[in-house]
């Protein structure tokens, strides 16, 4: 028995230090290929069926066939978890072209790869949730729609990826990108929302942001909290001017934005509705209802 984590990869399970892919892998010379970030609480998957949904219906857009149907891997990510006694974790699931030749061509990749893990992340820099991140509006355009669209989550990050590099190099802990016509799209890997007196608002996806489930975990609290949420165009002076600002995600959960490009942003300080939010969401991943048992 070892203690080395066990990966799921088409339907077997391997310890890390031997979870191995082809370097044929179109996932790897291409990026060609879907990913999941999930997360569990608790012994409860959060979202585990909203994730699944979107991960094939990121498959259907890139005509990338996932080998078992949904339901099946649902119960593989459950799976993977009892296997590894995992009760909260990070679950990272990817979709994988799978192997094929030195050539582009998806019809040369006969088999869909399906990788499983279950590990922890940390990203928040420092005490984020009480002091909030400071974010930058990189010069890195987010996805636009008629190419390696937001909307898909793709294995193709190094758009994400160059943010983050911006962000790092400038000081930041975040980075905020805009969309083809220069608003607010979203983070690297969070979606964006602002408060002005005392309403929200965030950008559509259809200009630039993934269908972030976080997010619409947000839609819904500010419908039962009673708080006016518009999906609008944001423009950084919007931001900049934002009583309040904060990001959302499976990683990140929900976190205070303090400062953009050096513009404090209202009081600098967790706003009232940004904490409400926070305390609320806490309360969301902590209910079984919204998630799946392990
Ligand atoms: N936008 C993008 C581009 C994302 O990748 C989100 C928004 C938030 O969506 P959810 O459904 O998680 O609320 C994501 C997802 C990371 C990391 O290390 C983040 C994601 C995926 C993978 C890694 O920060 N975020």
């Amino acid at each position: 028995m070892t203690n080395e984590l066990q990966i799921y990869i088409d339907g077997q399970y391997y310890p890390k230090s031997q979870a191995k892919i082809s370097v044929y892998d179109h996932g790897f010379l291409y990026g060609d290929g879907v990913f999941e970030g999930i997360r569990a609480y608790n012994g409860v998957v959060f979202k585990l069926k909203e994730h699944v949904d979107r991960l094939y219906r990121s498959a259907h857009a890139i005509t990338l066939n996932i080998p078992i149907t949904q339901e099946e891997m649902v119960q593989a990510v459950v799976e993977t978890l009892r296997k590894n006694k995992m009760k909260d974790s990070y679950i990272r699931l990817i979709v994988s072209r799978g192997v094929g030749d030195l050539g582009l061509d998806p019809r040369k990749c006969p088999k869909a790869g399906i990788i499983i893990i279950a590990d922890t992340i940390n990203i928040k820099a420092g005490n984020a949730s009480e002091t909030g991140v400071t974010a930058l509006i990189t010069w890195v355009r987010r996805n636009p729609v008629d190419a390696t669209t937001s909307e898909v989550k793709s294995l193709n990050y190094l758009n994400s990826i160059l943010g983050k590099i911006e962000a790092n190099a400038c000081g930041a802990d975040e980075a905020i990108c805009l969309e083809q016509n220069g608003c607010i799209a979203e983070g690297v890997g969070e979606n964006v929302f602002i408060v002005k007196n005392g309403e929200i608002l965030t950008p559509p996806t259809s200009t630039g942001a993934l269908a972030g489930i976080t997010a619409e975990a947000i839609y819904k609290l500010c419908e039962k909290l009673k708080i006016k949420l518009t999906i609008t165009n944001l423009t950084p002076f919007m931001i900049f001017t934002a009583d309040e600002a904060f990001f959302t995600g499976t990683a990140m959960e929900v976190v205070p934005i303090r400062e953009v490009n050096k513009r404090v942003i209202g009081s600098g300080k967790p706003g009232p509705v940004t904490k409400k939010l926070m305390a609320e969401f806490k309360k969301v991943i902590a209910d079984p209802v919204n998630g799946t048992k392990i």
